[in-house]
């Protein structure tokens, strides 16, 4: 069956009625759509089936149907793909399990989400947290109409993919080219739409903190409100000449210079005290990222032994939590003059990184006692109670490099990963100028409206 003769069968079966409906929300519409009665037409619900299948993606390992209309229509596609089912429960059962999601599943398990009508997407964003709660990725969501009021920017604000069969505009439009509805109605639909446009979703726009209250974080928020960046150059170069040619260009414009000082080839003491002098002269603060991530006593020793001698001159480290609460504890305990603030990494930006939802929730019940913590290293995640929100994996100029490493635009990353710091390696220190790429990353972030 063609798309409109679908539409048009939607008609015959009610499923889309004329007439003055008050809504939930209270107003009037024209228009009703109500797709529940499609159970009672086996071959249309076969129909739709067949309607939503070239859209979906290759990778999908589950199908998730909502109670309640969409829920017969997830079990349609799931029956004819053979791709297994999941219901979403309205509510946990009481006793027993306690479970939110039947069928089985395992954490990280690709979904497709089948709904009927999306009006402003709120219900399916509260569906999707629930989801993504369980160790879920939401990979794709397919609804057999759109309204138009939000759901659709609602979602992709937030990054998810949506396949729409019909929208509420096509609808009129198809029922009136075919002469399904007369002209007057016509009209009163299009008013109707009109005097009710898609709301505009106002996401706020990220600004980066004024205060923190631990001293380094405070400084390197001074440093970027002074200097109007928020960009951390990861100069991932490999010779001590190589990355100190690099911050004298660069460094007036940086609040950080983020090393990996172990894939220096030609490492003596002496590079660190002219990468100081650099740091001082051109206010930015030194990240070692060392991404400790052993037991507190062998981290304890990486800190502060051996050439590197990392606590005497990083003014912050990274650090993964995959040894547990243990690994902040020791550095918590540990006595000492200088001691580099925290930042976790909490996920990774490398396709197909373990650092799913599951490890995130298990990091945060630990990740907020630790006072040396001062941000974290992640992408979707937003970190809570002041924490500081540093995003690597930003690239004005590519999405890839064929390693797993995935960009973003310095623009998602502020404005819908809400990030306060942009890491950015490669992008700078790759071009043939980078005190004039960094002019374009600057320009793009500043356009967020960040400080
Ligand atoms: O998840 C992460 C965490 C980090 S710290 N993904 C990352 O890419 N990084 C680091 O950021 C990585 O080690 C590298 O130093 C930098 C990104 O460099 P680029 O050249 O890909 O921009």
């Amino acid at each position: 069956m063609n798309p409109n003769s679908f539409l048009h069968a939607l008609l015959d079966i009610n499923c889309i009625r004329f007439g003055k409906f008050t809504l939930k929300n209270g107003s009037i519409s024209p228009i009703y759509l109500d797709m529940r009665n499609l159970i009672s037409y086996p071959s249309l619900m076969e129909d739709l089936a067949a309607l939503m299948m070239p859209h979906i993606s290759e990778n999908i390992d589950r199908i998730c149907g909502v109670p309640y209309a969409a829920l017969p229509m997830a079990t349609v596609v799931s029956m004819k793909t053979q791709i297994p089912l999941l219901i979403k429960r309205k509510e946990a059962k009481s006793h027993g399990t306690k479970k939110i999601i039947e069928g089985e599943y395992k954490t990280g398990d690709r979904i497709l989400l089948v709904e009927d009508v999306i009006t402003s997407g709120a219900s399916l964003i509260e569906t999707i947290d629930e989801l993504e709660k369980e160790g879920l990725i939401i990979e794709q969501i397919i609804t057999l109409v759109d309204r138009e009021q939000g759901g659709s920017s609602l979602l992709s604000s937030k990054s998810y993919a949506l396949k729409s069969l019909f929208t509420i505009s096509d609808i009129i439009n198809t029922l009136f080219k075919e002469n399904k509805i007369n002209e007057a109605l016509f009209d009163e639909l299009v008013a109707y739409l009109k005097q009710s446009p898609t709301p505009e979703i106002k996401t706020p726009k990220r600004k980066l903190p004024a205060q923190h209250a631990h001293p380094t974080a405070q400084k390197l928020l001074d440093i970027a409100h002074s200097k109007r960046s928020n960009l951390i150059a990861s100069v991932d170069l490999t010779t001590c000449a190589e990355v100190l040619n690099f911050l004298r260009k660069t460094g007036p414009f940086i609040c950080a210079a983020k090393i990996h000082v172990d894939i220096l080839v030609d490492f003596t003491t002496d590079f660190l005290r002219e990468l100081k002098q650099i740091a001082i002269e051109n206010n930015f603060l030194l990240i070692e990222d060392r991404k400790f991530a052993d037991i507190g006593n062998t981290q304890l020793l990486q800190l502060s032994q051996g050439i590197y001698s990392i606590a005497s001159w990083a003014d912050m480290v990274t650090i993964h939590l995959i040894a547990g609460e243990a690994a902040l504890k020791a550095i918590k305990d540990w006595e000492t003059d200088r001691k580099p603030a925290l930042i976790p990494i909490i996920e990774m930006s490398s396709a197909g990184a373990l650092t799913d939802k599951n490890y995130v929730e298990n990091c945060t019940k630990f990740l907020y006692n630790y006072p040396d913590v001062v941000g974290t290293v992640c992408q979707k995640f937003e970190p809570e109670k002041g924490l500081l929100k540093f995003t690597p994996g930003v690239n004005l100029a590519t999405k890839s490099d064929n390693k797993g490493q995935q960009y973003n635009s310095p623009e998602f990353a502020i404005s819908t990963l809400h990030s306060d710091f942009l890491i950015i390696g490669r992008g700078l220190y790759e071009a043939a100028n980078p005190e004039i790429e960094i002019e374009k990353y600057l320009a793009a972030v500043r356009e967020c409206e960040i400080f």
